[in-house]
């Protein structure tokens, strides 16, 4: 019998974030993969979601540090039957805040671990960026990758230019082939060199190039050929969008993949909280209802929440949670959230709570003077994001008082472009304003 030759094989690494100062508070505890995400995922659940929905199972997620959140998630949501082969491993770099051996970039991240890698004997490596909110089906990335002949093909999103200021902006020739890159131009510089051709937009996506698309913007999503990559890490660089890219494309093939559907980066607490929001709206950019391309997650096997008199719209309430007589808009509702009577939500989102309290933990409560776990009786909340775990007390008013309200970092609670963060298992004690 011919041999056929071997199967082509790609594995997924997901970049799980640096030290996380952008969507810190909530990442004070816990690593940025397992941030809880739209009620009831993970942020690391989006990235995994659409690599096993690309039949792809190995996966690596890089991370500074392993949190105990991350490590149940991951364990507990993401298992493979031995003969598939699959599996999600997490790859910490440390397990302090102090140690000096914390991954510099997003190259060095790869490049420490090179060896687990290079071990599984892949074709090609998938780089993800783990705070994205989109779903792509990498067969199709993957497909142009081999069809172009390029050892590196980067997703690429149509922006007007006022988007382009934060991301890394690609200039292409009229096949698509990535000749020029600028990563994060300032929103004054003159980047009309690196305008898209319009036979290529023609070609890939059958539309006209107007003023909403006319450049080309790195989504961080890379294919790289596994050898190609392992050469060009071989250097001192610490980042494929400030050094790597830049300099590849001066010697190699790279090949650009245009992508047109919903793709946010959420990786700060303002586009976190209005990606969020979005999701309860009438009509949400992200489709979290697509029975081909699923978000998993955990199966808690939480029982149906429970509503008693609620007045509840634009909302999403996710599984374990009781509320009772509450005014909720344009919020979400995360797992075992107990909202108690006469509450009132706007804008909020609330990640819920890992656990349920007893009977007896909660007569301990009120015997220290302390909050349940949840929200308490005629507590009012706007534009905020309350933490897993948070007490909060009755009749507290928070973002609700025309009061000065400086952004920074406090005891229990921090506030970024305006939206308040109450901290992971903060206690707001009863008629506390924010
Ligand atoms: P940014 O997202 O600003 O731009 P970066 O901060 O390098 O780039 O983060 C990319 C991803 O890697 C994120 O998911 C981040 O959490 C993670 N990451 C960062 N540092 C890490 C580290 N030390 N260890 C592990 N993971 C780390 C990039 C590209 C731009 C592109 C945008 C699109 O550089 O060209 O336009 O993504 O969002
Ligand atoms: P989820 O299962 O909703 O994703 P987490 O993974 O954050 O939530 O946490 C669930 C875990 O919380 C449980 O598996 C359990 O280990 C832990 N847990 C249970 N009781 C407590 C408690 N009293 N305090 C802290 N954590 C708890």
């Amino acid at each position: 019998m011919k041999s056929k030759g071997k199967k082509k094989k790609a594995i997924a690494i997901i970049l799980g974030g640096g030290r996380g100062t952008r969507l810190y508070p909530l990442t004070m505890d816990r690593s940025k993969p397992a941030v809880p995400f739209a009620g009831k995922y993970r942020l690391v659940d989006i990235p995994i979601s659409n690599c096993l929905n690309s039949g792809i199972n190995q996966i690596y997620v890089l991370t500074q540090f392993n949190t105990a959140s991350l490590h149940n998630h991951i364990v507990n949501t993401y298992q493979f039957d031995q003969f598939s082969g699959g599996f999600v491993e997490i790859l910490a770099a440390e397990q302090t805040y102090t140690s000096e051996s914390w991954y510099q970039g997003t190259a060095d991240a790869v490049r420490k671990n090179l060896k687990h890698f290079h071990d599984q004997n892949a074709d090609y490596y998938i780089i993800l960026s783990g705070d994205q909110l989109y779903s792509m089906d990498f067969r199709d990335m993957l497909a142009r990758h081999i069809e172009t002949g390029a050892e590196l093909t980067i997703a690429a999103k149509p922006i007007s230019r006022s988007e382009a200021t934060g991301l890394g902006i690609i200039g292409a020739d009229e096949d698509g082939m990535i000749k020029s890159f600028y990563e994060k131009p300032a929103s004054d510089m003159d980047i009309s060199a690196y305008r898209v051709h319009e036979s290529f937009m023609q070609k890939e996506l059958n539309k006209k190039v107007d003023a909403s698309n006319e450049y080309l913007a790195s989504m961080g999503i890379y294919i790289f050929n596994a050898k190609a990559m392992e050469e060009m890490l071989n250097n001192d660089f610490t980042d494929f969008g400030k050094e790597i890219i830049p300099e590849v494309i001066k010697t190699r093939p790279v090949a650009a993949y245009l992508f047109d559907s919903f793709w946010e980066d959420i990786g700060t607490i303002k586009a976190f909280y209005e990606c969020n929001l979005n999701l309860a709206s009438i009509a949400p950019q992200f489709n979290f209802y697509n029975e081909e391309m699923p978000i998993y997650t955990h199966r808690r096997h939480l029982p149906a929440t429970k509503m008693n008199f609620c007045n509840i719209s634009y909302s999403l309430a996710s599984e374990g949670s009781i509320i009772t007589n509450a005014y909720i808009v344009n919020s979400i509702v995360g797992v075992r959230t107990i909202i108690e009577s006469g509450a009132s939500l706007d804008g909020v989102y609330c990640m819920g709570a890992s656990h349920y309290e007893t009977e007896e933990e909660r007569a301990e409560n009120a015997r220290k003077g302390i909050p349940n776990i949840g929200i308490g009786k005629g507590t009012i909340i706007r534009r905020a994001i309350i933490d897993q775990n948070v007490r909060i007390g009755d009749g507290c008013r928070i973002g609700i008082d025309d009061i000065p309200r400086p952004e920074g970092d406090f005891e229990m609670y921090s506030i970024h472009d305006g939206i308040i963060v109450i901290n992971k298992n903060a206690v707001i004690k009863s008629g506390t304003v924010i």
